[in-house]
């Protein structure tokens, strides 16, 4: 087993510092191509199309698939880079069970071994604690097909309510906002509608490094004469060139949206007839903002007053715009509220419903939007139906062919699974797609709660780091080997096409569930000879939800190029935007304001934690970057976390770019080295995430979570930050440039007098 890398320290001295694999040349020098695959990007919710070159089997390349219109042609470095996981030494070709003796803690077994043990753990484990002391953990860089199979899995196989997904951490709180204030999950209007905006507003989404195609987008309404509104902690690259940007204290977003419709009541920038005949609880809304004066906003936010009125006087003051929200406002412990401020703007102003018009979140994973709907989450049957309706569970259980009292109840959410293994009351887990060691908040309580497991079997086609800490690990199948669909940021579902086979003894993730399924018992549930016939299973199963694939097929999606959901039957065409004529939902038709009063975040900052701490992305890093950071020239690009501070608050601790810092919250403490740059609050400072332990964000993060939607507060926890001993090189490429820009003049040099 020497060719498992276990620990950090292992991989680092095995591939270097920067585990740059890719050999001078490139690895496909001289190859010749068999065939291209059109297919979609393994990475983010843009999902854009791509097509992979394959030699002998193995994905050795890509070309730009210009035809597909979401990106035509354009990629970010992740896409361009993506190709390069497949043939990656450290692809699990074998099951492993854990064996203390063995080089790398993990023997190599045969697949009928493997499975064998994980399911007589599985039927020890529910056989004395009973069927919910066994959970599953899913993720939704999985297509629509594996995330149905998985819920349908879940509750008839393993008969447990404890799945829960990794969109848990991700889209919940804008899931839960849509679903309140509208009736339906989904951005309401395709990407076309951005450049018809005459203004667009972005809300805690850094779209230059994490929707990168959205940028596009956002040009062309530019070009057209959009202004552009940003509001974010950190002059993110799109912020540079905003026309007003806010640079909200982290964790004060429904103050600053409170105070901005306070701003349009006050001016009458208000669409009454919208209002009128469109929405409902108005007046609520408007008496919890009353006292939110441009004064009080700009106290409470840190952003100086006249840019909120100005904020507002653009919104609602024009015919069309577009607010985009992504984890920035919605990854907080009033994720859901925010949202709900964020949709108060677009119903007071009748933006929604029309071309240009409309209030959307950007999504996260690949198939962050389908994966959301199939009913892989603990609440959640297939149309993103509620598990708790009686009439949604006899629906489900006519397409599923089982008693409806088959069907188990509501189960914890992800972070409540890890408490609940704490507590004693989960005592075995199955995971697949999903990395809590890295990407849950407080890693050491993670770790203890993946070690007090009895049982945990993961499908990885990496040695995770939550691989790590299980007794079984099941080989299972990267993106371009399995086929099936995903449904993109617009709402629009796509074609995933496989391109080569899974190598050595890796399997596909769904045949994996199949071979369970019936070694549980449970295999007449589960006949399907491949994903086409799940699909069908699915749309049948989805119909009359709110997310309806019914009228869908494999081949219209490709020949379509996609197709938007609700398409309900045959023929129908899609539906690429929603609400037509401000018609929402709900049974009412109503589209709800929601009255939102600030508070504070969970932890607030004191003498002895004087910083705010926000967590996020850069560019050429994906998640818990078990698969970017094998990837050479990505890591090039930003190999370790940097901690981004303020000149102002690098001099103060006598902070350089390079220097070590030690930064220190309630939960842990990390060093890491200081980026200083003029694009960040003074009184907050910026840790990436992607990284695994001492080099981990998430060991300072705050477990707190929002009470609806169960979302962990990644963008808020309170630290001191000190300089420690050692100073390195920092090498990423993006200091200069941004340090350039900034010193350039442009809006984002941080000025006095912008709060703090
Ligand atoms: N390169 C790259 N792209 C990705 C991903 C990736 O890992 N890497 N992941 C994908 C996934 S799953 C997701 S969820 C998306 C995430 O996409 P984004 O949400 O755009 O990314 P984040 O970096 O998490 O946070 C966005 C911004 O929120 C700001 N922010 C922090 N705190 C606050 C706050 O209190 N208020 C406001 N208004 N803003 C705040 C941060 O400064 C940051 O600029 O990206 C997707 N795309
Ligand atoms: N501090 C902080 N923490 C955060 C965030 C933050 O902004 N700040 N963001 C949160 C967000 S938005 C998200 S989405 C989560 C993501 O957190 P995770 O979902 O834990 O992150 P991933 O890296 O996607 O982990 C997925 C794992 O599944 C594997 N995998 C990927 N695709 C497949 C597949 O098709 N089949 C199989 N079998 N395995 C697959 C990968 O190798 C990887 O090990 O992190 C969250 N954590
Ligand atoms: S923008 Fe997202 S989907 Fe497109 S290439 Fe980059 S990571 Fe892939
Ligand atoms: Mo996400």
């Amino acid at each position: 087993m020497s060719r498992l890398p276990v620990t950090e320290a292992e991989l680092i001295e095995r591939y270097g510092p920067h585990l740059n694999l890719e050999p001078p040349g490139g690895w496909n020098h001289g190859l010749e191509i068999d065939r291209e695959v059109e297919t979609h990007c393994c990475f983010c919710g843009q999902q854009c199309g791509i097509k992979l070159k394959v030699a002998d089997d193995r994905v050795v390349g890509f070309e730009p698939w210009y035809d597909f219109p979401f990106n035509k042609g354009k990629l970010c470095p992740k896409g361009v880079k993506r190709y390069l996981q497949g043939s990656h030494p450290d692809r699990l070709l074998e099951p492993l069970v854990r064996d203390p003796g063995a080089d790398g803690g993990f023997r190599e077994v045969d697949w009928d071994t493997a499975l064998q043990r994980t399911v007589a753990e599985i039927q020890r484990i529910q056989g004395a604690y009973g069927k919910d002391s066994f959970a599953l953990l899913s993720g939704v860089s999985l297509t629509n097909e594996k995330s149905y199979l998985i819920g349908k899995f879940a509750r008839l196989a393993l008969q447990t309510a404890n799945l829960d997904y990794n969109g848990r951490l991700c889209m919940v709180s804008a899931g839960a906002g849509n679903k309140l204030a509208l009736g339906a999950d989904r951005a309401p209007n395709p990407w076309s509608d951005i450049p018809l905006a005459e203004v667009v507003f972005v809300a805690g989404a850094n779209v230059a490094e994490c929707a990168p195609i959205t940028t596009s987008y956002i040009w062309q309404a530019r070009d057209r004469g959009a202004k552009l509104i940003v509001s974010d902690p950190r002059v993110t690259p799109l912020a540079r060139t905003a026309d007003v940007f806010l640079g909200v204290r982290p964790g004060t977003d429904s103050a600053l949206m409170g105070t901005i419709l306070h701003v349009l009541i006050e001016n009458d920038w208000l669409d009454h007839h919208f209002i009128d005949e469109h929405t409902s609880g108005f007046a609520d809304a408007a008496a919890a903002v009353r006292d939110y004066t441009p004064q009080w906003g700009a106290r409470t936010c840190g952003v100086p007053e006249d840019r909120i009125v100005e904020a507002a006087r653009l919104w609602g003051t024009s015919q069309t715009g577009m607010l985009l929200h992504a984890r920035g406002i919605e990854h907080q412990s009033k994720g859901v509220e925010n949202v709900l401020s964020c949709i108060n703007l677009g119903l007071a102003t009748g933006k929604y419903g029309r071309p240009g018009a409309g209030v959307c979140t950007i999504t996260g994973q690949g198939n962050g939007q389908g994966g959301r709907e199939q009913g892989h989450k603990c609440d959640q049957l297939p149309g993103n139906r509620d598990i708790t309706n009686p009439e949604h569970r006899e629906y489900v259980a006519g397409v599923w062919g089982c008693d409806v009292d088959e069907i188990p109840g509501k189960g914890l959410t992800a972070q409540e699974i890890i408490e609940a293994i704490h507590d004693g009351q989960v005592k075995g887990l199955l995971s697949i797609c999903f990395n809590p060691a890295v990407s849950l908040p407080d890693t050491a309580h993670t770790a203890a709660a993946l070690d007090k497991l009895e049982h945990y079997t993961t499908i990885d086609f990496f040695l995770s780091e939550s691989a790590q800490h299980a007794d079984v690990v099941l080989p299972g199948s990267l993106h371009e080997e399995d086929e099936g669909t995903t449904t993109s940021v617009e709402g629009r579902a796509i074609k995933i096409n496989a391109a080569v086979p899974p190598p050595g003894n890796a399997r596909l993730d769904w045949e994996i569930f199949l071979d369970l399924a019936r070694r549980l018992g449970r295999g007449q549930y589960f006949g399907y000879e491949n994903t086409e016939q799940v699909f069908e299973e699915m749309k049948v199963a989805s119909h009359g939800g709110t997310a309806d694939y019914n009228g869908m097929t494999w081949q219209r999606i490709e020949d379509e190029h996609g197709i938007f959901w609700p398409c309900p039957t045959e023929g129908h065409p899609g539906t690429p935007r929603l609400y037509e004529g401000g018609v929402f939902a709900h049974e009412d038709g109503r589209g709800r304001f929601h009255a939102v009063a600030f508070r504070e975040p969970a932890e607030v900052v004191d003498d002895e934690f004087p910083l705010w701490l926000t967590t996020g992305r850069v560019v050429s890093q994906y998640l818990s970057g078990t698969q970017t950071r094998r990837i050479g020239a990505l890591v090039e690009q930003y190999p370790e976390p940097l901690c981004e501070m303020h000149p102002r608050l690098a001099a103060e601790l006598g902070v350089r770019t390079g220097d070590l810092v030690t930064v220190t919250s309630r939960r842990g403490a990390m060093t890491t080295p200081a980026r200083v740059v003029e694009s960040i609050r003074p009184d907050t400072v910026f840790i990436p995430y992607h990284w695994p332990g001492s080099r981990a964000a998430n060991q300072l993060t705050n477990r707190a979570l929002d009470p609806v939607s169960k979302i962990p507060e990644y963008k808020v926890s309170a630290v001191r930050v000190a300089r420690a001993e050692g100073h390195v090189e920092v090498r990423d490429r993006r200091v200069t440039t941004l340090q350039e820009r900034a010193s350039g003049g442009a809006s984002g040099g941080w000025t006095p007098g912008d709060g703090s």
